[in-house]
């Protein structure tokens, strides 16, 4: 079987800069391979033509995505299609999330068009999470595949209904992704090559989160295989920082201690960011993974406000954040707070709970998200029932809505507890607070002192922090 794995453009479309490589199609694609396949990962947002580094100011320029979606040409759409005629693939794979849904359909209707006979199937979280809604939106695909795609080579197209499941597989037998794979590898920097995931799988349920993906049970990777991939990057692709993008990556303490005592034995020079929780953030556990090179850790705080952490099922109190952020900073790791506002039931004592909250815990850099509603969270449905939300997208929405305001039942809110210009400008509020949080010298430093050795080794990563330091400070000043 022949296969061509698309991840469809975004980021691209608006001239921002992505970061990583489509990890879950090179998965795929290495799978296949593995079995004798041929199998190559189409990357529509490989960067190519970055002239925005600053991400905090992507809504802003959802027009120029709308326009592109509306005039249907996408980057990358004439490359794609002649490397479709040379190759003649058997199936090509498209990813879709939530926020690319609309470039999805568009680059697939564009290819049904062109080759009426080629096998087209959508995979994904959004595909996952919303099969049937993906049929009222376009017709231009043969199968619908819901979970994990590394055996995508029996689903075949024909079977009706159109929908294909995969039981969730054991970790062992995949192998993990391997760059050569990628057609653009050339665009990617040895940093963006160390994305990992190691595990799959959360045993919480934040409300806002579309983790349920991939069910409660968590399944690892061994640890000795994790290492001797870090390994084989290490030196096939001279990659020296590495992102653990696990839902929890310290979730259990053993394995993060066998982790951290296999990597010490290799002697690898390398550093590597982890995303945890507040409750596994201890003394203990930070001294030995900083040892092992850990430079940064982005915790998820979310909200000051205890009613509001409650709803977001968040499972953490703001005792536990606060000693966890004194742990933190007495480590002298660099760390990243996530922040959440405007969810359903917020008011706006409780976003201001949120900015005293970040004025106590003082993280090095504080991250803002504002709610967006993704199916397959329980805010979403939360949402459905108060009338808030509409459960289904209309095809006339993937071209003249802004993907952040999808599924929204009344223009501009998701709130219930405040009118759409006090929304509006609770949020334009809190942004400006946190951007010029950011800002601090002190922090800066901080940061780059921890990225050091990844600057001795890869200079071009010194110019492209300072351009995005630098946009972030003139696009918001
Ligand atoms: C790393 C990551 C990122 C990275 C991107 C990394 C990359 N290029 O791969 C960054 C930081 C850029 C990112 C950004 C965002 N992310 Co993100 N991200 C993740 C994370 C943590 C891991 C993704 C991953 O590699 N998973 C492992 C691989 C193996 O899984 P996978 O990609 O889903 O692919 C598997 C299956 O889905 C399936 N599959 C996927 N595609 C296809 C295609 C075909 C044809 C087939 C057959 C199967 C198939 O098979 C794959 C292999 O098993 C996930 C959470 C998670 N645990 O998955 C969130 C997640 C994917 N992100 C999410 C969100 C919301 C975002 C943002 C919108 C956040 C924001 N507000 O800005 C942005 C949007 C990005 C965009 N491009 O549109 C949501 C998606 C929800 C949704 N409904 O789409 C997730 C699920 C987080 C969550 N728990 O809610 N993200
Ligand atoms: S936000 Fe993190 S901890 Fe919460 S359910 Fe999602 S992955 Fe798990």
């Amino acid at each position: 079987m022949k296969t061509i794995l698309i991840d469809p453009p975004f980021y691209q479309t608006m001239g921002l800069r992505n970061r990583y490589f489509p990890y879950g199609l090179l998965s795929i694609a290495t799978s296949l391979r593995a079995r004798g396949h041929w199998a190559i990962v189409f990357d529509g947002d490989a960067n190519l033509r970055a002239t925005h580094f600053d991400y905090s100011t992507m809504t802003s320029l959802y027009d120029a995505y709308l326009a592109a979606l509306r005039a249907r040409s996408l980057p990358f759409m004439d490359a794609l299609l002649r490397m479709v005629d040379q190759h003649q693939p058997d199936v090509v794979g498209i990813h879709v999330m939530t926020t690319k849904l609309a470039a999805a359909v568009v680059l697939a209707e564009e290819l049904k068009q062109r080759f009426p006979s080629l096998d087209i199937v959508f995979g994904g979280p959004h595909v996952s999470l919303k099969s049937a809604e993906m049929s009222t939106l376009t017709s231009a695909f043969d199968t619908l595949y819901i979970g994990e795609g590394e055996h995508l080579e029996n689903c075949l197209a024909g079977s009706t209904p159109p929908i294909c499941r995969q039981e969730r597989l054991a970790l062992a037998e995949i192998p993990f992704p391997e760059p050569s794979l990628l057609v653009h590898k050339k665009s990617y920097s040895a940093e963006d090559l160390g994305l990992l995931m190691t595990s799959r799988g959360c045993p919480f349920q934040c409300a806002y989160c579309a983790t349920s993906i991939w069910k409660r049970r968590v399944r690892y990777h061994d640890v000795p295989a994790v290492v001797a991939h870090m390994e084989y990057l290490y030196h096939q692709y001279h990659v020296r920082y590495f992102a653990f993008k696990d839902d929890c990556f310290l979730l259990d303490p053993g394995r993060v201690e066998q982790f951290c005592r296999i990597l010490a034995a290799r002697r690898l020079r390398i550093a590597f960011e982890c995303n945890a929780r507040i409750e596994n953030i201890t003394p203990a556990m930070l001294r030995q993974l900083k040892r092992a090179g850990l430079r940064h850790v982005k915790v998820g705080v979310e909200s000051g406000s205890p009613r509001v952490l409650a709803l977001m099922n968040k499972q953490q109190d703001i005792a536990a954040i606060e000693a966890a952020a004194r742990t933190l900073h007495a480590s002298g790791i660099f760390w990243t707070a996530y922040f959440l506002i405007g969810i359903p039931g917020e008011r706006r004592e409780d976003a201001e709970e949120t900015v005293a909250l970040l004025r106590r815990i003082k993280p090095d850099f504080a991250s803002l998200g504002v709610y967006e509603p993704f199916p397959g969270t329980e805010l979403f449905n939360r949402g459905v029932e108060k009338g808030l939300l509409k459960e289904n997208l209309e095809r006339d929405d993937l071209f003249t809505i802004p993907p952040n305001r999808y599924y929204m039942a009344h223009k501009d809110s998701f709130s219930d507890t405040m009118d759409a210009e006090a929304y509006r400008s609770l949020v334009r509020e809190v942004n400006r607070l946190f951007h010029h949080y950011n800002r601090h010298l002190g922090r800066n430093v901080k940061r780059a002192r921890s990225r050091l050795k990844l600057y001795l080794r890869s200079p071009e990563r010194l110019l492209l922090d300072a351009r995005t330091f630098w946009s972030y400070v003139k696009g918001r000043s």
